[in-house]
């Protein structure tokens, strides 16, 4: 905007541009809201409709073209750097029996939420991590991985990654291993035999207290706590009986950028609605519902992903009367909460 009441005005707008310079009341309003306004919008992505596009490019690219066949689930209102919600990405990974997808590291965090399949395996860092759907695994940042599928059929999984903050803090680092894939260096599966007790931490290794030493956070022992607090506990007035994955020696989320966690809505559950500044991202386990957003209904069902930015108000609803509903999600609330801006609210 140029038009002022004096050409000598517009003269000094002019002449504080070329300088690098800008008047802060120009901005102010979009600089300082009075509440968080995310770029992201509510958005459901339905598991059934992209399942044959996965397919399709299993069978028309190669792994050694695509490094990582994945499809990204951008948000309409995030594509340009493209993410899912504030600082957290998701996307839809596929791997055929026989395939190995390169070994590499990032400093991004990430981790995979088994979707289908049967087979297939992650080496990271010299560990090898079996799959099986339900499983949670870790790739913590700057650690190695490669996966690699020696069952039948294709294996899909989520890939949930925090490239987009550590992008946006200019922290991104990446790294090609000189070999396709690692040798196994020691037994497979043994961070979890080690520490998935929780209570009984090996004193012998040296505690972590950035990242969970967890490689993976198998369904059986998700399954196991969920029915072991059966329905003894009301649970979250908004999220029913929802668990946090630990990192077994802090008790905290399992990587700094991202808190990954697993509710179940009892049948009928109908939630209240709540906001908080934290950005969250939904996997349907199980089950069917609704999540009202803003306004916004997300109608869900078994494998769909949703997303629900931060500072939208939200409800989840379990449609049937008969049949638990299990997400797993995971939001960027330990950042928000290391940063001092974390806010919570009833939204009724
Ligand atoms: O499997 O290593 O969805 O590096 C995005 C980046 C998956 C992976 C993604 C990745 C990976």
């Amino acid at each position: 905007m140029t038009t002022e009441t004096t050409s000598g005005t517009t003269d000094h707008y002019e002449a504080i541009g070329k300088l690098g310079a800008s008047p802060l009341w120009r901005y102010y309003g979009e600089l300082f809201t009075a509440e968080p306004r995310s770029k992201a919008v509510p958005h459901l992505w339905s598991y059934d409709d992209l399942r044959p596009h996965m397919l399709h490019f299993a069978d028309a690219l190669s792994l050694e073209e695509a490094e990582r066949r994945v499809l990204m689930l951008v948000n309409p209102g995030m594509t340009e750097p493209p993410a899912t919600v504030n600082s957290l990405y998701a996307g839809i990974q596929i791997i055929l029996p026989g395939e190995t997808a390169q070994a590499h590291r990032h400093t991004a965090n990430a981790f995979r939420f088994i979707i289908e399949g049967e087979g297939a395996c992650t080496t990271v860092n010299g560990e090898r991590v079996h799959m099986s759907p339900g499983d949670l695994l870790l790739t913590p940042g700057w650690h190695w991985h490669d996966h690699y599928h020696e069952g039948d059929g294709p294996m899909m999984w989520l890939d949930g990654l925090d490239y987009p903050l550590i992008n946006a803090l200019e922290a991104g680092f990446f790294q090609l291993y000189d070999q396709r894939s690692q040798r196994a260096e020691r037994p497979d599966d043994l961070s979890s035999r080690q520490f998935i007790h929780g209570r009984l931490n090996p004193l012998w290794l040296q505690p972590d207290q950035v990242n969970s030493p967890i490689g993976n956070y198998p369904w059986s022992e998700t399954h196991k706590a969920l029915n072991g607090i059966g329905d003894d506990a009301t649970g979250s007035r908004y999220d029913g009986v929802v668990l946090e994955y630990s990192n077994p020696h802090t008790g905290g989320p399992v990587m700094p950028t991202i808190s990954c966690r697993i509710s179940r809505l009892r049948p009928g559950f109908d939630g209240a609605a709540h906001r908080h500044t934290a950005g969250t991202i939904y996997h349907v386990v199980s089950g069917e519902g609704r999540t009202e957003v803003d306004g916004t209904v997300l109608e869900w069902g078994e494998k769909d992903v949703f997303a629900v930015p931060g500072w939208t108000a939200h409800r989840h609803r379990n449609r049937s009367n008969s049949a638990d509903a299990i997400l797993m999600s995971y939001t960027n609330e330990p950042v928000h909460r290391a940063l001092g801006v974390y806010r919570e609210e009833l939204a009724e």
